[in-house]
């Protein structure tokens, strides 16, 4: 939900019949986001598999992706949905397709009218279908949690991962139910699975939130690889293939597939821009990102090549079970939903790893604008808390940038609970710096690490006060010392800024548009010297020109 919607050029398939494309246009805040710096994107975005040519690939032994497929001959051709293609609501069901959309809060009404094992096009680019992959690819257990899905579609999820994985590499699918409530996710799923030897259903007997569920289920499974998907997914052709593959090729290594879009509304299948990166925007909000079509021409990308990511979008990827393990699997103080895939993108890169877009791997997703269950507590807190967790021990100093864009969540340190098996975990793993992994996996974060420096000048006096740096905590700081209000009058002094403590904060907005209007700083109103001096304070005023300062620069 929220932040998380995936939102960008969506390109329906055409379908066998050759059915038009229609295109669909939505964007994110990411995207809105003016882009900072330089476009160094292709650092992060080279590095192709190597391919397995002639004499090794002999020795080793390879095949072509083995297209386990219904598409060429789907059960019922005709009916809706098939292909991939939308289906409309017919006016008479109008009623009942808008009272059941709450269930899932997408269509849940078509869903229950397309086959469980529709055919979707196959999306991947033309030269998947020349790919090699290792004969001996390691065998995967695929974990799906789900809390009150709705049956039909995690009927699709699951027969769109068995009729589409080579079943000599799908050790087991373990659905995890993280306490439904609804009674079909009880016996009538046990019963409909137990037709699927490998399928095994875990349910769990308290609600332990997508996380703590993952886990259960990561710890009873016996394949050497564990791919994670979501319950309203449609696996495409070939898909597993390739990511174990790469998981094969490096053990530190997290492998995603592209993820394509199930519609919300008419449960159409719809493949995505190739050349997208997973990435965050502060505070943290997950998004996507094109590489600019100068890298890609520079570096002479093609759409089969992999996609280093800075950060994943959490649900669907595969990571070498053992690694897994050996990387603390998630933290486990994180609750229900929410963070997660920053926390392990982090753990993952700064301890050694990649993260990785296979291109010739491809799964549909229904996005959706809400999450259709509920939080045990507060969704909104949850999340939050678990962001400002995953800051407080992989940010280092970079954390600063994090509460600035989330100042709110300065007041709430104290709820974060106990951080200090996570810190020992990096100490112990010895995990690279944040600075590290901006410098060499995500080059074009804005990441200043303060908000303005420079000499800070009154607009009303121009009078020139010292250097200062005003951080993302609001300080007013200069070296080692803060600007702090003093005495009785409420005139300023300076003192060890000490740690981070806000009641040394200064209000200083609409800084970077329009640096002449900025306010906050204290109101002068006999102004006489240099900050910090006889700069008595007063109640703020939008007009008071006294109180208007202008940094030399803003970042
Ligand atoms: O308490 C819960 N218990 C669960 O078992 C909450 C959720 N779940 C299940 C749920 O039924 C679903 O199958 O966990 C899965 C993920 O929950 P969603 O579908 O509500 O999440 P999402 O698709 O909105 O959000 C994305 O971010 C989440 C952050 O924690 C997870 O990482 C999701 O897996 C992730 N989904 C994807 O990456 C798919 C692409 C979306 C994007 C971007
Ligand atoms: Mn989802």
């Amino acid at each position: 939900g929220g932040n998380l919607t995936r939102s960008q050029e969506l390109h329906q398939v055409p379908g066998n019949n050759g059915t038009s494309a229609t295109h669909t246009t939505t964007s994110t805040a990411a995207q809105r986001t003016p882009g900072h710096g330089t476009s160094r994107a292709a650092v992060v975005a080279a590095g192709t598999a190597p391919e397995l040519g002639g004499q090794e690939a002999a020795a080793i032994g390879t095949h072509r992706v083995l297209a386990m497929d219904v598409t060429l001959a789907p059960r019922d051709p005709q009916a809706p949905g098939q292909f991939g293609h939308p289906v409309a609501v017919p006016d008479d069901k109008q009623e009942e397709a808008k009272s059941r959309w709450k269930e899932g809060n997408f269509n849940v009404f078509l869903s229950d009218l397309i086959p469980v094992d529709r055919a979707i096009a196959d999306t991947r680019p033309a030269g998947c279908l020349e790919q090699q992959v290792h004969n001996d690819l390691p065998t995967t257990t695929i974990i799906m949690c789900f809390v009150d899905e709705v049956w039909s579609t995690l009927l699709r999820s699951v027969h769109s991962v068995l009729s589409r994985s080579p079943p000599h590499l799908l050790q087991e699918l373990i659905l995890v139910d993280d306490f439904s409530t609804k009674d079909y996710l009880k016996e009538k799923l046990d019963a409909y699975m137990s037709q699927f030897p490998k399928v095994k259903v875990l349910h769990l007997r308290e609600r332990h939130g997508l996380i703590r569920a993952r886990l259960a289920g990561a710890q009873v499974a016996r394949g050497t690889v564990l791919t994670f998907l979501d319950s309203h997914v449609e696996c495409n052709v070939g898909w597993l293939e390739p990511l174990l593959e790469r998981v094969r090729l490096r053990r530190a290594r997290v492998a995603c597939p592209v993820i394509e879009v199930i519609s919300d509304k008419d449960m159409s299948y719809m493949t995505v821009d190739n050349f997208q990166r997973g990435i965050f925007t502060w505070p943290m909000n997950f998004g996507w990102k094109q590489i600019p079509q100068e890298v890609i021409e520079k570096n002479k990308l093609k759409e089969t090549d992999i996609i280093r990511c800075p950060v994943m979008a959490g649900g669907l990827f595969s990571i070498e079970k053992k690694y897994f393990f050996e990387l603390g699997t998630y933290d486990s103080g994180l609750d229900v939903w929410g963070g997660e895939n920053m926390e392990l993108s982090f753990k993952v890169w700064m301890c050694g790893g990649e993260i990785e877009i296979v291109p010739c791997s491809r799964v549909g997703h229904i996005f959706r604008n809400d999450n259709p269950y509920s939080f045990p507590k507060d969704r909104v807190r949850t999340v939050e808390r678990n962001l400002a967790r995953v800051a407080e021990v992989w940010l280092d100093d970079y954390k600063e940038l994090f509460y600035g864009h989330a100042y709110h969540l300065l007041q709430r340190r104290a709820e974060l609970g106990d951080l200090s098996q996570q810190k020992e975990l990096r100490e112990r793993l010895q995990c690279r710096s944040f600075r590290w992994y901006l410098e060499n996996v995500y080059p074009d974060l804005a990441a200043p690490l303060v908000k303005a420096s420079g000499l800070l000048v009154n607009v009303a006096t121009l009078h020139g006060a010292q250097h200062f740096n005003y951080t993302w905590l609001r300080l007013l700081r200069h070296g080692e010392l803060c600007v702090v209000p003093m005495g009785a009058a409420g005139a300023l002094g300076l003192r060890p800024c000490g740690g981070w403590e806000s009641d040394l904060a200064w209000r200083h907005s609409s800084m970077a548009a329009r640096p002449e209007l900025v306010s906050g700083i204290p109101t002068p109103h006999s102004p006489q010297s240099s900050l910090p001096g006889h700069w008595p304070l007063g109640a703020c005023s939008a007009t008071n020109r006294y109180q208007q300062w202008r940094f030399g620069s803003y970042h």
